[in-house]
């Protein structure tokens, strides 16, 4: 239920993202309507904005639009406009096509355009004084992820009686890749703007404070950062900044809930049969991005059919990809590639009415998905690089019958809560494809004993649990 517009609201707990948590869609009939995009930010961070006065700052997803400030339920969604050129420098550009291959241990090379930069500093601005607008004399604003990098600073400068948290969900980079951005200083200072500097894990943490002593000559302190504890700490001026690590995770009782329904098992069931009830359904579910490692798991599989150590009528593996910056080059190239691959393996490897890879390039509910996960026999999670990745945590919610194998790759922050799983480093093909017959040949006592001990980890560290122990960080939250 959208609707109405307000006042000039005062709000205490203000989130800041790109995209707002509601999309602005044209009908048919050509006029606009917003429909709720949920996701699992909205989600952790719901109860918090509405227990308070809350507010959301972000762009509703179309270029050249003005919308006013209106009031979902008693969430004030403040949106942000971005002109067709910014969405194509700041959003395309400078956050995808120069921050994120950066960031995810230059994988893809970044590009360095000088235009993209200023395109960045002009809508961080514009998200700054946005938020300024919105929050209450000594709320609480909590800054997301590296599209927004400047806005913890600009937002002090505009309003220094705010308490500011900053989340990054992707890796903070190794400090000598991160030294080839142009604007290195100028990223470091806009982050130093917050109270405190969220990462997903210590090390990121570590290659920040680290960063902060060489390119702003701060002095911060140097023992080492701990999981939900022991911040790093970094004296600016009269503030104290604190850097620290918190895992995100996912609704794990709710997925829980989900997939233990028996419309779910039904579907499950169903999907298997659709698949010809093969002796092991292999998953992967990703966002279509070269990071996630589509292609290596794609190479691996095809030389296990190759080596004859899979059968073809054993085995069928499943590709969920949802679409994503369709618009970036890199991401055009990369489906091209992939969707060949899959055209080989099932050219050489499907029989008629069997193939042997089913790829789909689409996004699924998340009852669907509930089902997929539920149906499949072996997870494979293959990211060269993740700040944390979801898809794993999800998986494992899903397996009450403690079913199931999880293949993940050493590269995900996930790795490091996920012990036992299939480690694998991406890197090391054949490492993948043992790691992939060792999953799908498991013993099952041994599969219930790794899955018991992940499902410990994923149901007891949840993404409440992550938004408080942050919050509590902050001190915007009561410890308890
Ligand atoms: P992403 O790179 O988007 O997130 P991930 O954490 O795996 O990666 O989240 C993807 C989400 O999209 C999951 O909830 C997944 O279920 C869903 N999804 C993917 N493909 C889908 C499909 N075909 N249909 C339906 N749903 C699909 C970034 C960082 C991550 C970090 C998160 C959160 O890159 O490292 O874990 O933010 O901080």
């Amino acid at each position: 239920a959208i609707a109405g517009t307000t006042s000039t609201p005062s709000a205490d707990f203000v989130v800041v993202a790109n995209r707002l948590p509601v999309d602005l869609d044209h009908g048919v009939d050509g006029e606009r309507r917003w429909t709720a995009s949920p996701g699992g930010l909205v989600s952790a961070l719901e109860p918090f904005l509405r227990s308070r006065k809350g507010a959301w700052v972000g762009w509703p997803g179309v270029p050249d639009v003005e919308v006013a400030e209106f009031d979902d339920d008693g969430l004030v969604l403040h949106p942000v406009s971005l002109t067709a050129a910014e969405v194509s420098n700041y959003y395309e550009g400078f956050s995808n096509a120069t921050l994120w291959p950066l960031y995810h241990d230059v994988v893809a090379p970044p590009v360095f355009d000088r235009s993209w930069w200023d395109s960045y500093v002009r809508v961080n601005h514009r998200f700054a004084e946005a938020s300024a607008a919105v929050a209450a004399h000594g709320a609480t604003v909590w800054i997301q992820d590296y599209q927004l990098q400047l806005v913890p600073a600009m937002l002090r400068e505009l309003r220094p009686d705010l308490r500011i948290g900053f989340f990054l969900h992707i890796p903070f980079p190794p400090v000598e890749l991160f030294m080839q951005l142009p604007w290195r200083a100028e990223i470091v200072r806009g982050l130093i703007g917050a109270d405190l500097i969220g990462f997903h894990r210590p090390g990121g943490a570590q290659n920040f404070l680290w960063l902060a002593r060489q390119l702003v000559g701060l002095e911060p302190t140097r023992g080492a950062v701990g999981v939900r504890s022991r911040p790093g700490m970094v004296q600016v001026g009269d503030r104290t900044v604190r850097v620290g690590a918190f895992p995100i995770s996912i609704d794990a009782a709710g997925l829980d809930t989900l997939a233990r329904s028996k419309s779910v098992a039904e579907r499950a069931k169903q999907l298997r049969a659709d698949l010809g009830n093969p002796k092991a359904v292999l998953l992967g579910v990703d966002r279509l991005d070269y990071t996630k490692g589509i292609d290596l798991r794609l190479q691996a599989l095809h030389e296990l059919l190759h080596e004859e150590r899979l059968k073809p009528e054993d085995v069928t593996f499943v590709q969920l990809a949802t679409p994503s910056r369709e618009r970036v080059e890199h991401y055009q190239r990369m489906r091209g590639e992939i969707e060949q691959m899959v055209g080989r393996i099932n050219g050489e490897f499907a029989r008629v009415g069997h193939p042997v890879v089913h790829y789909l390039h689409q996004s699924v509910d998340r009852t669907e998905l509930a089902a997929f996960f539920s149906a499949a026999d072996v997870m494979v999670v293959t990211p060269l690089r993740d700040g944390m990745n979801l898809v794993c945590k999800e998986y494992v919610a899903t397996r009450a019958d403690l079913g199931g194998a999880l293949v993940l790759s050493e590269f995900a922050g996930a790795a490091s809560e996920l012990t036992s799983a299939f480690l694998v480093n991406p890197h090391d093909l054949d490492g993948v494809k043992n790691a992939l017959e060792a999953a799908i040949t498991l013993d099952p006592a041994e599969g219930r004993r790794r899955m018991r001990a992940m499902r410990r980890q994923v149901l007891t560290h949840d993404v409440d649990r992550w938004a408080r122990s942050f919050l509590q960080a902050l001190g915007a939250e009561p410890v308890g």
